[in-house]
């Protein structure tokens, strides 16, 4: 997978169905112009279920047993209103909660507002964004653009600790009319000590991401749980600012390839896969050395036009990663 084009998301660009998983063409590579978001202002629809997963998970899906941990990726463009109808199949109440979107306290996810769903029931949440621009008075207003996430915020507790600690959460990302679009995405959840609550195993937990030299592979990132991380990636860097790229020559954006995080924290960016530096399999991992030595691990996996990985040798089987919050199962990880 992550031939370039064959993208696997929860589609909510131009006509499509939102609540199809698209497959089709996207963005072109870094051979070519790179596609660019479209403008905003459309109204769409998305239907998510809150379920458990067979090994005690909770998970959202946009269909009946096909809820993964993380959730679908929800990509929305600044301008766009989504009304999202969850149907709630856990035994205990629950919710969706977003980050970073506006919405009216109906659509809070919190019991506070009323505004969580009982066991069986279906609540529509309304999220809307909007473009920057200048307020009345002058001053600058920030546009909805941005690396989010969404979230359970009623198990367990009123902040939903237990609901997010299980699983319940998932990546948004809000485009800016002219972003750059990429090949893939890949959403990587550091959740206490877990990599999107992988099963812990010494050495090796995260999912491998794979891409060949030359995809514009964008990563999304967000922390959850009791503790701070550091996130970091080899042989690959990023702009720390909204998008992780640079404007041109005189952006002032610090380039960096390491990021402390913490508990609900999101970003996420962009990179040309093996830039400067060739296939190969790169490690990801939290840089918090005991996190590194427990597991936080994962591998992106940088492949040659023949599909050949210099230097790499699998020992076991490796999954696919949690392409667009889509594909991952989090099962057994043989290494
Ligand atoms: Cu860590």
């Amino acid at each position: 997978m992550d031939r370039r084009g064959f993208n696997r998301r929860v589609l909510l660009g131009g006509a499509a169905v939102a609540t199809s998983l698209s497959l089709g063409p996207r963005a072109a590579s870094a051979e070519g112009p790179a596609s660019t978001a479209p403008p905003g202002g459309a109204v769409r629809h998305l239907k998510l279920y809150m379920e458990k997963l067979p090994d005690g998970r909770l998970g959202y899906g946009p269909a009946k047993g096909e809820a993964t941990v993380p959730g679908p990726l929800i990509e929305l463009t600044e301008g766009d209103t989504l009304h999202i109808e969850v149907e709630n199949t856990l035994d205990v109440a629950a919710s969706l909660h977003v980050h970073g979107l506006d919405y009216e306290t109906s659509s809070d996810g919190t019991r506070m507002n009323h505004s969580d769903i009982e066991p069986g029931g279906t609540r529509t949440y309304t999220w809307r964004t909007h473009a920057p621009g200048r307020r009345a008075d002058g001053t600058w207003r920030t546009g909805s653009a941005g690396y989010w996430h969404y979230h359970d915020h009623v198990v367990g507790t009123e902040h939903g600790t237990v609901g997010i600690r299980k699983g319940l959460y998932g990546p948004v990302i809000v485009r800016r009319k002219g972003d750059l679009l990429p090949d893939v995405t890949h959403t990587i959840v550091f959740n206490d000590m877990t990599i999107n609550n992988r099963p812990a195993h010494a050495g090796h937990q995260g999912p491998d991401l794979e891409a060949t030299v030359g995809d514009r592979v964008e990563f999304v990132m967000i922390t959850h749980g009791e503790y701070y991380h550091t996130f970091h990636l080899h042989g690959h860097r990023w702009a720390d600012n909204r998008t992780g790229l640079l404007t041109g020559p005189d952006d002032p954006s610090q380039v960096i390839d390491n990021k402390i995080v913490g508990p609900a924290d999101s970003f996420g960016f962009q990179v040309i896969a093996g830039e400067g530096v060739g296939a190969g399999a790169w490690m990801y991992h939290c840089h918090v050395q005991s996190h590194s030595d427990m597991g936080m691990v994962g591998l992106f996996l940088v492949k040659k036009p023949d599909g050949t990985i210099p230097g790499y040798e699998p020992h076991g089987a490796h999954e696919a990663g949690e392409t667009h919050g889509a594909a991952g199962t989090g099962g057994a990880h043989e290494h």
